[in-house]
């Protein structure tokens, strides 16, 4: 069974890692891939993200072991990391995140594609996204995520939750009494977006607002137009389901917002001079 025959069932799609198959080349690529974020991301990520990485001993040695790396994860939050070839169906990742496991790449990029590539690989899913879920409070959010994502199916809202797991979950900054920081795992995984989420003076930033991100879209092949702000590294938006469901059938009327349009009511933090992507082609918003 596969993607193809279109099951929802995550058992359909779990694979081994494979960690004795790893390759010299693929734990180079990974030490490459870490020691040049790390450095990077200093001054500019949460430090709950690098406490994260620290406790699940991420670091610079080769791709982790899921096993050891699992051991921890679970006493902290309950959490496990599992193997997946790659993009599985909505229903499939949110019955997932709903059961408290992520599904993370079991395979790394070529070193030739060191700066790019489109799929999620070992690297953009441990690296990016499991750090953070050392962390209580984002742990129950990711978890009431899948759980949202798997009603939002039922309201035709999934385009919803897509928005909102790339706005937060990918993309998401965040308000912290050192400043402004990163807490979006494709973010944390990009040496360039790193610096132009925050340096830049092109995108927009937004203090968040769950109907706001809702009707939102998104680039999904350059740097994003607008990031939103959380109040604070531990303000994730509470996704209790009778709010949810009321505010899916109010958006149904409204308009979607272009990824770089600002609206009246946004709490703006930075107004972007939008110069960044007005020198690049458009592409699909
Ligand atoms: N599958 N493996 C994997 N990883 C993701 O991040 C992922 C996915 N499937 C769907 C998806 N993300 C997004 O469409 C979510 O918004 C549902
Ligand atoms: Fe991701």
């Amino acid at each position: 069974m596969n993607s193809a025959t279109g099951s929802n069932d995550p058992r359909d799609y779990l694979v081994p890692q494979g960690f004795e198959a790893y390759t010299d080349t693929d734990h180079a690529t990974w030490r490459t891939l870490a020691t040049r974020q790390r450095e990077i991301l200093k001054g500019r990520i949460a430090d709950q993200f690098l406490e994260g990485l620290d406790r699940l001993g991420i670091g610079e040695t080769g791709i982790p072991d899921f096993r050891v790396m699992n051991e921890r994860l679970r006493a902290a939050t309950g959490w496990e990391v599992v193997a997946v070839p790659g993009l599985i169906p909505d229903l499939a990742f949110f019955r997932l995140l709903a059961d408290r496991k992520f599904p993370a790449g079991f395979w790394i990029r070529k070193p030739e594609q060191i700066d790019y590539i489109e799929e999620p690989d070992v690297f953009h899913d441990v690296f990016g996204h499991v750090p953070l879920i050392m962390q209580p409070v984002y742990a129950d959010y990711l978890e009431a995520y899948g759980k949202a994502g798997l009603v939002a199916a039922e309201h035709g809202a999934l385009k919803r939750l897509a928005r909102l797991y790339w706005y937060t979950v990918e993309f998401g900054l965040a308000q912290t009494p050192q400043g402004l920081r990163i807490v979006g795992a494709g973010i944390a995984s990009s040496p360039s977006e790193t610096v132009f989420s925050l340096d830049s003076a092109s995108p927009n930033r937004i203090g968040f607002d769950l109907a706001r991100v809702m009707r939102t879209l998104y680039r999904i092949d350059d740097f994003q137009e607008t990031y939103f702000v959380l109040d604070g590294i531990d303000a994730w938006p509470s996704l209790d389901l009778d709010r949810l469901i009321p505010l899916w059938k109010e958006l149904e009327g409204q308009e979607d917002i272009k990824p770089g349009d600002l609206q009246p009511e946004d709490r703006i933090l930075t107004k972007g001079d939008g110069s960044y992507h007005r020198a690049k082609p458009k592409s699909a918003a």
